[in-house]
């Protein structure tokens, strides 16, 4: 299975095309849904949000709500574009440009994009970095969760760390509707009252937080990846996917950076039989992977996002135009997305999944692949 987007943030939409998904998934526009608008939620968003309402139109690959085993495609619109009619009109004669935007945002793509392709309207570089993007790869997300759901795999996101506030209380399965309908999505209510309360505090100084967000799955089978060369191994590709995430700038697995500071004892699991059991853990410190792949535990994956780029009050940079000294441009923006990011490292969490789901059972039809998953589980079990 592989996707592509395309789209602008302020263009007419957002497009996503899947290739390799089975035939006869069960998949409908309302599965897909929920999962948009998580994105769109937590506190601390911006007016955008508001304009948005996220929906999936199916396209192709899929009739009478299964999929056909041909590509699927799926468009999201932008409610905003009517406001940006003539700022994004393909055709030529828009000169000179509307809103062009010259004041490189420090952290944004907006300078690295503008050298690389020659783009002096840095509006050609922000337009398809800006994080709408993700919007696209969520709804993509959604459909590989659909088919992870159908496997017995589920996965849950939420906030453990905000602007500095930590989450004391752990996360628990039983709690997952109440903190999806938190304002941060976060497992631990007092801390939210304190993120919250910086978040405002943020606001009020023009500035923007990061945080950090864990994404847990369980139901994996063992055996997914593969220890034999560097790109099969389950862990490399989840940190290559999780990273690809609009201002993500570090990903742990298990306990991540917390194993180099322990000795062995504290960090490897000690594994464990029973009759009824078959090989088990106490721990899961590994996060459901060993060498790449994942033992049967549940996964969980931790991802550290920066501050969003575009604050209100701008810090210093050049018009890239002038090379004089300027305020950094400003667009609307959220004073944090942290709650959202966590909602696209899990879609790209369970888009990985599928992929190695596919590559160890796949087959063309769901059938095939639920018979050979079957089949494998009952190897595992006696193994
Ligand atoms: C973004 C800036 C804001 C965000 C946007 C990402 O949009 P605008 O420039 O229209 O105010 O709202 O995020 C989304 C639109 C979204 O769907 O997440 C940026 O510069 O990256």
């Amino acid at each position: 299975m592989r996707f592509l987007t395309a789209g602008e943030s302020h263009g007419p939409a957002l497009f996503a095309i899947i290739e390799g998904l089975p035939a006869g998934l069960p998949l409908t526009e309302d599965d897909l849904s929920p999962w948009l608008k998580r994105r769109q939620g937590g506190y601390g968003r911006g007016r955008r949000m508001q304009i948005e309402k996220d929906q999936a139109r199916i396209q192709a690959g899929v009739r009478a709500g299964r999929t056909t085993g041909a590509p699927v495609a799926l468009v999201i619109e932008n409610r905003d574009h009517p406001n940006w009619l003539e700022v994004m009109d393909p055709s030529p004669g828009n000169e000179p440009r509307q809103r062009a935007l010259t004041a490189a945002r420090p952290g944004h793509a907006d300078l690295p994009g503008g050298i690389k392709y020659g783009h002096k309207d840095l509006r050609d570089v922000l337009e398809r970095a800006s994080a709408r993007e993700t919007a696209a790869r969520v709804a993509v997300g959604a459909v590989a969760a659909r088919l992870l759901n159908e496997l017995g795999v589920e996965s849950a996101a939420y906030v453990v760390e905000l602007g500095g506030i930590r989450a004391e209380r752990e996360f628990s399965w039983e709690e997952r509707a109440r903190i999806e309908a938190s304002p941060l999505y976060t497992p631990d209510p007092e801390a939210e009252a304190g993120m919250i309360a910086a978040i405002d505090a943020a606001r009020e100084r023009g500035d923007t937080l990061g945080g950090v967000v864990e994404v847990r799955v369980r139901g994996l089978v063992p055996g997914l990846g593969s220890h034999v060369h560097y790109d099969q191994k389950l862990d490399g590709r989840l940190a290559q996917a999780v990273m690809s995430v609009p201002a993500i700038k570090g990903v742990e697995i298990g306990l991540g950076f917390e194993a180099a500071r322990r000795p062995g004892s504290e960090v490897h699991d000690p594994i464990f039989w029973s009759v009824n059991r078959g090989f088990y853990r106490e721990t899961n410190r590994a996060g459901g992977l060993e060498g790449g792949i994942t033992n049967g535990e549940e996964l969980v994956i931790r991802a550290a996002m920066k501050p969003i780029a575009t604050l209100m009050r701008p810090l210093a940079t050049v018009d890239v135009v002038t090379k004089e000294p300027a305020d950094a441009a400003r667009e609307r923006s959220d004073v944090t997305a942290v709650p959202a990011a966590g909602v696209v490292v899990e879609a790209m969490t369970m888009i990985v999944l599928a992929q190695a789901y596919l590559e160890k059972f796949g087959g063309d039809t769901l059938e095939e692949i639920k018979e050979r998953l079957a089949r494998y589980q009952t190897r595992a079990r006696e193994y």
